[in-house]
């Protein structure tokens, strides 16, 4: 489907665990076991990464190899801005979750005066930044980037002044302002949350679907008061973690929590979601084989996947539709009088 651009970054410099960086690959496999042509249906642009820092060790302990994350991020958001003003629809593939500061900067890069509403699908709320955070891996810090929250109320750390200079740059990639507000983020069922993290969510009011609520209420009914939440948003941008799957399914991720989704709310939220003409990108995130048996996360990561796509084809399709049939009227009698006017208009033209 020629509307669709599928986006691959393999980094995973932001994780604590190493492996997401396959992650891509393993859902490529798990395409291949399904007999799925997925992956030869859309044009696929893929983010140098810089990976091999790894190897090296980082002087920056409170956002480790934060240089290199900074160069992934700009490629990343360049990826994202030029496949949104190629006309693309961006579908991004990536590791570990640090990349997703990059898709929200390159969405903002293509659209810089529109509000930007994010649906954070998660087992974590990635708010961290240098001062708060007790790993200094930048998977943690995508939403703290995008808002360009440092959450100095919270400190815990001291970051060394060249962190610091290397945090601002990450936080200015799309633009000099936030790409985003605090208060335009949701999140979906994040349940480890620390406290530095709490202090954000609290100050600025933001609202978190918990596991139970999804369950209760349902699929339906929480994604409309998702999207009700956003309704001042222009734009929406939807990245799902897969950490946010219940660790039941598969611990193929770096971080697992107890208490997920199932699968099934996980594809009909997603799904649901993406059908809002609204929604402009998609992310999925995390997927790491080297920590699964049998390759389970990938095979049920592809599978939600494939899903969300063929979701996002039929509603952009019906909402064309839509639009024609409001300029060319389908039902014969109103086609009768529309051929007769055109007819017309030409006889007219012609006298
Ligand atoms: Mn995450």
């Amino acid at each position: 489907m020629d509307f669709i651009k599928l986006i691959e970054v393999r980094s995973e410099l932001g994780a604590g665990t190493r492996g997401a960086s396959l992650g891509i690959d393993a859902l490529k496999t798990a395409c291949l076991d399904k007999g799925s042509d997925y992956f030869i249906r859309f044009d696929i642009t893929e983010v140098e990464t810089d990976n091999d820092a790894l190897f090296e060790s980082t002087p920056y302990n409170y956002a480790k190899h934060i240089d290199s994350v900074y160069k992934v991020e700009r490629r990343t958001s360049d990826a994202v801005r030029d496949a949104i003003e190629d006309g693309y629809f961006p579908l991004i593939l990536a590791g570990d979750h640090s990349t997703a500061a990059g898709s929200i900067a390159g969405i903002k890069l293509a659209y810089p005066n529109k509000r930007i509403g994010v649906i954070w699908i998660d087992a974590h709320a990635d708010l961290h930044s240098p001062y708060t955070s007790p790993s200094g891996n930048i998977h943690g810090m995508p939403l703290a980037i995008a808002t360009g929250e440092d959450n100095k109320e919270s400190r815990r750390n001291d970051p060394h002044q060249d962190t610091i200079k290397w945090w601002n740059k990450l936080k200015h990639v799309g633009g000099d302002g936030q790409n985003i507000l605090p208060k335009d983020i949701v999140f979906v069922s994040a349940r480890d949350i620390e406290e530095e993290e709490k202090f954000l969510i609290n100050k600025y009011g933001i609202r978190n679907f918990p596991t139970s609520e999804v369950k209760n209420k349902g699929v339906e009914q929480i994604s409309e008061e998702i999207l009700s939440l956003l309704s001042d948003c222009d734009l929406i941008y939807i990245s799902f973690d897969v950490d946010s799957l219940d660790p039941k399914i598969s611990e193929g991720t770096g971080t697992p929590v107890e208490n997920g989704l199932s699968i099934e709310q996980a594809k009909q939220l997603n799904a649901l979601l993406i059908n809002n003409d609204k929604v402009c990108a998609w992310e999925m995130v995390e997927v790491n084989p080297t920590l699964d048996r049998e390759n389970a996360m990938a095979e049920e990561a592809f599978d939600i996947l494939e899903y969300v796509t063929d979701n996002l084809i039929d509603s952009r399709e019906n909402s064309t539709r839509q639009k024609l049939d409001m300029q060319h009227p389908r039902n014969p009698a109103e086609l009768e009088g529309y051929f007769r006017t055109i007819a017309e208009e030409i006889l007219e033209e012609e006298e």
